[in-house]
């Protein structure tokens, strides 16, 4: 396959995809329908403007990104994927050591099809459940780092559609049609996955957002980047370049959050920071808790048999499948934590079941990483506060602990104990509704709402007061 970048093409590829002009012609009837997709659901208000946004132009890791003023609806979207390993091996599962696939294995076209789609459908749905956001952005810089973050997911939606074009024929091409049909908290077409249903009404959601789905995005990339179907794993490779950014945007969002806070509590010790316009800190944990605990489901059932079953089938493996010792995860058990009888006990289940909590595992490893960084600005401080991460027993709603009360530190309770203190643990009405009095515009270069501190850099060695967006 050619994989020298076209970037004068209709579709920006590194794919070849002038030598497939079926596959080409395909691709170009699926665009307007995704501009219009984008022009409908897109960022609302800002379409005409000029962002200063990043375009993948090449894999090469110094050189990948070009920076420049765009239009979001001109923005060009491509097909980029990493370039091909020779040789590659699958590396787990029932094939491992066996060639890795150009091709779709027959046997395995449903269930593979089915992980593309799922993939493929919270892109679109991060970027419908955001695109209000603009309206209320603290800074031209967040402004701008929003439609960054939703480009790229416009990207990996491409990523996905070129794999259900290319190897899936006409149900592919089916798929890719449903991927712009269905709308995130639709009731009647909702998004696949419970977390992006849900509404992102604030900036705090959205930092939160990005820190935790979006983290689960990187995992799921991870996983998928095993994969022994290799045009996936090319894909997600790439996808995942663009996928740090993201996560940064939360990080950083939430650290500033953190900082603006913390300034005015060093000021007026001893009053309510909500009284100052600002985040206080159970608010903050509030909606940790949340998107923590929404994202934690993402990674679906701990104990299941599709994870087993994509495990064996080498479609999905472990995240740095290669540090493992043994890629067949056959004969060995996980120690799970379960409920039986009103109590939580540990049982050993098959390895290749648990899979999903050995992804969930690296994830919440580093979401912890990511909490400890914050509660770096409370221990420069002298502050005994800190934030930390529930139970993952917590408020959960896919797998063994849906359908069971537990509290932050996983402690079983029982419903109406639930329901009396949830509001102590998740955001509620008045939460939202004080959060949202928070959430003016401040679209002037260089100014910042009151809420957050500015970041400390700028994008690409701009400096912060940088005209990011040219209103
Ligand atoms: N919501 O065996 P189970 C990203 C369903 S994020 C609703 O427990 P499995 C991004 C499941 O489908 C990364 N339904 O789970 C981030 C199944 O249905 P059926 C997205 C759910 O299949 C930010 C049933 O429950 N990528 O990129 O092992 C911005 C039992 O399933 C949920 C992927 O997810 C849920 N949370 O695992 C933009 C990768 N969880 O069979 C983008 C591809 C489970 O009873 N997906 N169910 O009808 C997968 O690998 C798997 O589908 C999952 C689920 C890990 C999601
Ligand atoms: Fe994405
Ligand atoms: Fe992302």
């Amino acid at each position: 396959m050619n994989t020298k970048v076209d970037l004068e093409s209709r579709i920006p590829n590194n794919v070849g995809l002038k030598e497939d002009r079926r596959l080409q012609r395909a691709l170009e009837q699926w665009q307007p329908a995704f501009i219009d997709w984008w022009r409908q659901m897109g960022p609302e208000g800002f379409q005409e403007k000029d962002v200063y946004l990043r375009t993948a132009v090449s894999v090469e890791s110094g050189g990948w990104a070009h920076f420049d003023y765009v239009k979001m609806p001109e923005y060009r979207w491509g097909i980029f994927l990493e370039p091909p390993v020779k040789g590659r091996k699958v590396g787990f599962g029932d094939h491992f050591g066996e060639p890795a696939w150009q091709e779709v294995p027959g046997e395995y076209r449903n269930p593979l099809r089915r992980i593309i789609v799922t993939q493929g459908d919270t892109e679109p749905a991060s970027v419908e459940q955001q695109r209000m956001l603009g309206k209320t952005a603290p800074s031209l810089y967040d402004l701008r780092n929003l439609f960054q973050v939703n480009v790229e997911e416009g990207r990996h939606l491409w990523a996905m559609v070129y794999l259900l074009h290319t190897y899936f024929g006409r149900d592919g091409r089916y798929e890719a049609e449903e991927l712009l049909a269905r709308r995130s908290g639709d009731a009647d077409r909702p998004r696949i996955l419970g977390a992006f249903n849900q509404p992102i009404e604030n900036w705090l959601d959205f930092y939160m957002f990005t820190t935790f789905t979006d983290r689960d995005g990187k995992y799921q990339l991870l996983a998928l980047a095993e994969s022994g179907f290799d045009p996936l794993s090319r894909t997600c490779k790439f996808m995942l370049t663009e996928e740090a950014h993201h996560m940064f945007v939360g990080e950083t969002g939430v650290e500033r959050v953190i900082r603006r806070t913390v300034e005015v509590m060093r000021e007026h010790p001893d009053d309510d920071p909500r009284r100052h316009g600002v985040l206080d800190l159970p608010t903050i944990q509030k909606f940790l808790n949340l998107w923590f605990t929404l994202s934690l489901d993402l990674f679906g059932g701990e104990i299941s048999t599709n994870a087993a079953d994509f495990f064996a089938n080498g479609l999905k493996g472990r995240h740095k499948e290669e540090e493992y010792d043994d890629h067949l995860a056959l004969d060995r058990h996980y120690a799970m934590k379960v409920v039986k009888e009103g109590k939580v006990v540990e049982e050993q289940v098959p390895l290749r079941n648990a899979m999903n909590e050995v992804l969930r595992d690296a994830y919440v490893e580093d979401d912890e990483r990511c909490v400890k960084k914050w509660n770096r600005v409370f221990e420069k401080e002298g502050m005994d506060f800190r934030l930390r991460l529930p139970s993952r027993r917590f408020h959960r709603h896919i797998g063994i602990y849906a359908g069971h009360w537990f509290d932050p530190d996983g402690h079983l309770l029982s419903e109406v104990e639930w329901e009396k203190r949830r509001g102590q643990w998740l955001p509620d009405a008045r939460d939202r509704s004080y959060v949202q009095s928070l959430m003016t515009p401040v679209l002037e270069p260089g100014k910042v709402a009151n809420w957050v501190a500015p970041p400390r850099v700028g994008i690409n060695k701009h400096p912060f007061a940088w005209e990011y967006v040219r209103l």
